[in-house]
């Protein structure tokens, strides 16, 4: 496989400064080296470029909305460019408000090559709120929302969808690990049937039952994303993100999840976001993502089927 990396060093839609370390933070835990010795093809697209962060309150409810679409228009026209080479994308975030950008790129790749699309959000939020909703401002809250037609014009219309046709549908998508809803969301999360897996189903049913649900019905034809969030881990093995929430996946239960996407061979686009630097520890954070990416194409303690 041909794997493009392509960093977007921004915090634009974060609620704390730092996720725009995160891309030199995981090329220095060697995720290129780290996918090269499993035989992987690896190039790096290097960083996009963007306006920087104000820092200011967030306007009718959306922090920094002018900035966060031009870094969204850069991130879609990278992805893109990326899957037109055929090749495939990992985003390296930035926060995730970015996760516009890449999934309208990959909705209209499909869309363009007759794909299907399927979508595993691994996040402890939902990301499913609206400028009405939104407690914080933080369009890192608003992505899913967004890519289902339900956000800023100019945000819905990257890649050229909008409200009528937005990129994604709510049926596309699979959350696991969501452990923190806001009120609001919450409701909206169900007037617009979500399939979500959170952390007590899987406390419940196991990790191995929520990824053979969320991963069921794919088929040759489907081209599967995943959208990372780092905070997706519980912040005991993985401190180095914003918005840290107890109860998350342990390092046993994120590998098998990994492993379990790396076994359907539908992965086609990664992105892997909110990982801050200015909060880890001696770069643990990045280097167990880089750890867990490895599983997620094929790295296995020992040859499986
Ligand atoms: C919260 C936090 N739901 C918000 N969201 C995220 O501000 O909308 N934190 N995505 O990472
Ligand atoms: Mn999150
Ligand atoms: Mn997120
Ligand atoms: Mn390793």
């Amino acid at each position: 496989r041909n794997v493009s990396l392509i960093g977007a060093p921004t915090d634009i839609g974060a609620g704390a400064r730092g996720a725009s370390m995160g891309p030199e933070a995981i090329r220095v835990a060697g995720l290129a080296e780290a996918l090269q010795a499993h035989g992987v093809d690896v190039e790096d697209r290097g960083d996009l470029s963007g306006p920087r962060n104000p820092w200011q309150p967030p306007v009718d409810g959306y922090r920094h909305l002018p900035e966060v679409v031009a870094w969204n228009r850069a991130v879609h026209d990278g992805v893109h460019g990326i899957l037109k080479d055929g090749r495939l994308p990992i985003l390296l975030g930035g926060d995730h408000c970015l996760g516009i950008g890449s999934i309208s790129a990959v909705a209209r790749h499909c869309r363009d090559t007759g794909k299907k699309l399927r979508i595993l959000w691994l996040d402890a939020h939902a990301d499913f709120n609206t400028s009405a909703l939104t407690p914080s401002g933080n369009i890192h809250g608003m992505p899913v929302a967004t890519l289902c037609g339900f956000g800023a014009p100019d945000l819905v219309q990257v890649g050229g969808f909008s409200a009528e046709r937005p990129a994604i549908s709510p049926k596309w998508v699979r959350q696991i690990g969501i452990r923190s809803v806001d009120q609001g969301e919450k409701r909206f999360v169900h007037e617009q049937e979500l399939e979500v897996f959170d952390m007590r189903y899987i406390d419940e049913m196991g990790m191995k039952h929520t990824m053979e649900l969320a991963l069921a019905t794919l088929d040759a034809n489907t081209h599967l994303h995943v959208s990372f969030d780092v905070d997706f881990l519980d912040p005991a093995i993985a401190p180095g993100v914003g918005t840290t929430v107890p109860g998350g996946p342990s390092y046993r239960e994120a590998q098998l999840c990994m492993e379990m996407i790396a076994d359907t061979g539908r992965l086609a686009s990664l992105d892997v976001m909110e990982l801050n630097p200015a909060l880890d520890e001696k770069n643990r954070t990045a280097l167990l993502a880089v750890d867990l990416i490895e599983s997620l194409f094929g790295k296995s303690t020992l040859m499986r089927k």
